[in-house]
């Protein structure tokens, strides 16, 4: 069977996705982590799981967002359907990713979505007011050590002008990668999923208690006024966005854009694949007509 690349690299991701779901640590991981890894044990497995029946149904919960404004590095198969970011979230636990998910593209003009929610905008009420559920999970049971694929989080009333919440690498070098999450300050694709539309149910109250539900808070009264990445940010546009709300929500793969500390593209994993994040879904607490 002739694959293309974009078939080549689905198959190493889906490969990858199903060990660590396993909690088995294999070539997609760092090779410092991969001294007793036993890939070979799990192979049955793997060819029972590489060809995932994605679910195309739409959410059972009105808080996830359901419409793909844009999602230029779709193509509607596989990780690349982008319908995949809106058709409820299905997370694996603290110890695997979901496969449930938009894989963004690479490049600046792939490596992002915008999403929003259909005739509804997200506004500001008590405490973290959406959450995005990419697909990290923890490294051999250590909180510390975190397998992630970080995102820049940017909401906008308008879909042209964001404001952001002023991502920051914080690691004393950084130049060097760290798999803590504390040095990856305001990204997100951090905190594991536990939430599963079918198999871990909440309340809607409990989808935003992030210690059940997983995925990456995100409260509209810390957004931040900085415009270091040129989006459109203004005084005036934070606070209207705090006070009456947004429409926009956009998710960019941080690699796609340079970390002012260094001037070069943010770090990714070396043990990645591609070091694109995968896009489970977004939900939102408080949402009103437009
Ligand atoms: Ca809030
Ligand atoms: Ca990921
Ligand atoms: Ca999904």
């Amino acid at each position: 069977m002739k694959l293309n690349l974009i078939q080549i690299k689905m198959f190493f991701k889906i490969l990858c996705l199903i060990l660590f779901v396993n909690n088995v640590f294999v070539f997609c991981t760092n090779s410092n982590n991969n001294k007793n890894n036993s890939k070979f044990l799990v192979l049955p497995l793997l060819l029972q799981q590489t060809s995932p029946n994605f679910k195309t149904i739409p959410p059972l919960y009105k808080a996830f967002a359901d419409l793909v404004k844009e999602a230029p590095g779709s193509t509607g198969e596989g990780f690349k359907n982008s319908n995949l970011a809106i058709n409820g979230v299905r997370g694996n636990g603290k110890f695997g990713g979901s496969t449930d998910v938009y894989s963004l593209g690479t490049s600046s003009s792939t490596g992002y979505i915008v999403l929003e929610w259909s005739n509804r905008k997200v506004t500001n009420g008590v405490g973290i007011d959406f959450v995005v559920y990419e697909n990290p999970f923890i490294y051999q049971n250590n909180p510390n050590e975190v397998f992630m694929e970080q995102v820049i989080v940017e909401v906008s009333i308008d879909g042209v002008n964001y404001c952001g919440f002023d991502p920051i690498y914080t690691y004393p070098n950084p130049s060097v990668y760290s798999k803590n999450p504390e040095y990856w300050v305001n990204f997100a694709g951090k905190n594991p999923v536990l939430f599963h539309e079918e198999n871990n149910r909440l309340s809607e109250v409990e989808l935003f208690n992030l210690a059940k539900s997983g995925g990456d808070g995100f409260d509209l009264d810390n957004l931040s006024t900085d415009n270091t990445f040129n989006i459109g940010c203004s005084v005036t546009l934070r606070d209207e966005i705090k006070n009456n709300g947004f429409v926009y929500l956009k998710l960019v793969n941080a690699f796609t854009r340079n970390d002012p500390n260094t001037g070069n593209p943010f770090l990714k994993d070396p043990g990645s694949f591609d070091g694109a994040p995968d896009i489970d879904g977004a939900s939102a607490r408080y949402l009103q007509p437009r």
